[in-house]
C-alpha cells in the first residue's frame, strides 16, 4: 500500500505549479471534468436500478424524468461548463452544432471536445462504457471563436484524456507531459493517482477490431489481421483477438498490456466509424504520450487537418511497431 496518497487535484495543481506563467485557468477545467465524471459515474453505476426502481412512461419513483444516459452525461457536461467561465466553446458528439457559451456567461480562452458517453449501447448490458475529452487553446483573438478554432488538428491539443466507467471509474489525463491515472475510490469520492506515467508495450500482443465486417475490407487489411492470426516461423505465437466494442475500454486495455486498435474504413464505411475530433484525437495524443502511435492508416491522426464537426476518420491506434507494421501492410509495402 502507498504511504501517500494524491489526489487528482494534488497532481494537477503540481503540474501548474511547474508553469509560473499558468493562470489556473487550464488547472480548473481539468477540475470540471473530474466533477463532471464522477457525477456521471454515479449515474452509470445505478443504470440497470432505473429498470428495479423506474417507472413506465419515462419517470422514476421520485417522480423525476428518467432520461437516456447519453442525454444525461451531455447536459452534465454543457452545465459544469457553461457556468466555468473557462471555455469560448463546446463541440459535442451529441449537438450537431458547436455549443456557444451563452452570452450572459462568462467566457475563457479554451475549447473543450467531447464525447459524453462512448460506446453507450453496451449500458443495458453492464459493459464498460466512457467519455472522451480533448482541450484546444482559441486561436483567433477576438472574442467570437472562428471556424479557424473548431477545426484545429489534434497536435494543438493543450490536454486530452478519457473516463472509463467499468469494474472501477478511472481518469486518465495528459497535459502534454505523460498519461496519468487515477481511480475512484467511491468511499471518499476523490480520483486517487493509480497509475503514474503509464507507457504502452512498444509491440503488444493483442488485436482489437469488429471482424464482422471482414468481408467489407479490402485485401491489405485482410493480409494484415490474417498475418497475426497466422504469423511467421520467426515470429511463433498469434496474437490474441480482444474486442469489447467500447471504445474507451478496448483502448483503455490495449495502452495498459499493449497490443493494437482498429476501426477502419472498408466498402460500406470508407472512413470507418468513430469521428475524429472528439474521439480519435484525444485518444491519438494519449497514446503519443505513453509512447505509442496512431493513423488513419496513412498519416498521424494528429497532423489531420479537420474538415468538419462530424467528421469521420479510420482510426490504427495503439502499441508503435504494431501502428507502423499495419500500416505498411495498407500502403501495400508488406
Ligand atoms: P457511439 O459513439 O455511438 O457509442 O459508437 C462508438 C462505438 C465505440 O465505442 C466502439 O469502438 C464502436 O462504436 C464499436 O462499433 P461496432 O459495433 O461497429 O464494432
Ligand atoms: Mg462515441
Amino acid at each position: 500500500m502507498r504511504e501517500k496518497v494524491v489526489t487528482i487535484e494534488q497532481h494537477i495543481l503540481n503540474q501548474e505549479r511547474k508553469y509560473p506563467e499558468a493562470t489556473g485557468e487550464f488547472s480548473g477545467i481539468l477540475n470540471s471534468i473530474t466533477l463532471a465524471a464522477k457525477i456521471i459515474s454515479r449515474e452509470v453505476n445505478k443504470a440497470g436500478l432505473v429498470e428495479i426502481l423506474g417507472l413506465t412512461g419515462g419517470r422514476n419513483v421520485h417522480g423525476e424524468e428518467v432520461r437516456k444516459l447519453d442525454d444525461y452525461a451531455q447536459n452534465v457536461f454543457v452545465n459544469t461548463f457553461e457556468d466555468s467561465g473557462h471555455l469560448c466553446m463546446m463541440i459535442s458528439e451529441e449537438s450537431d452544432t458547436v455549443i456557444e457559451i451563452p452570452p450572459d456567461k462568462p467566457s475563457g480562452k479554451y475549447i473543450l471536445s467531447f464525447d459524453p458517453l462512448d460506446g453507450s449501447s453496451n449500458i443495458d448490458a453492464n459493459v464498460s462504457i466512457g467519455s472522451i475529452f480533448g482541450i484546444f487553446r482559441q486561436k483567433s483573438s477576438g472574442k467570437e471563436p472562428t471556424e479557424e478554432d473548431v477545426l484545429q488538428p489534434g497536435r494543438e491539443l493543450a490536454a486530452a484524456g478519457y473516463v472509463i466507467y467499468g469494474s472501477s471509474t478511472m481518469l486518465v489525463y495528459s497535459t502534454g507531459h505523460g498519461v496519468h491515472g487515477f481511480t475512484l475510490d467511491p468511499s471518499i469520492g476523490e480520483f486517487l493517482l493509480s497509475h503514474e506515467q503509464i507507457h504502452t508495450p512498444k509491440k503488444g500482443k493483442i488485436y482489437s477490431v469488429n471482424e464482422g465486417n471482414y468481408s467489407d475490407w479490402d485485401d491489405n487489411l485482410k493480409r494484415y489481421i490474417k498475418s497475426l492470426k497466422e504469423p511467421t516461423a520467426a515470429e511463433t505465437k498469434p496474437y490474441s483477438m480482444r474486442y469489447i466494442g467500447s471504445l474507451v475500454a478496448d483502448f483503455h486495455r490495449n495502452l495498459l498490456y499493449g497490443g493494437i486498435f482498429l476501426y477502419p474504413g472498408d466498402a460500406r464505411n470508407p472512413n470507418g466509424k468513430l469521428r475524429l475530433l472528439y474521439e480519435a484525437i484525444p485518444l491519438a495524443y494519449v497514446v503519443e504520450q505513453a509512447g505509442g502511435a496512431a493513423s488513419d492508416g496513412e498519416m498521424r491522426i494528429l497532423d489531420i487537418k479537420p474538415d468538419s464537426l462530424h467528421q469521420k476518420v479510420p482510426l490504427v491506434i495503439g502499441s508503435e511497431i504494431d501502428v507502423k507494421t499495419c500500416e505498411k501492410y495498407f500502403k501495400g509495402i508488406l
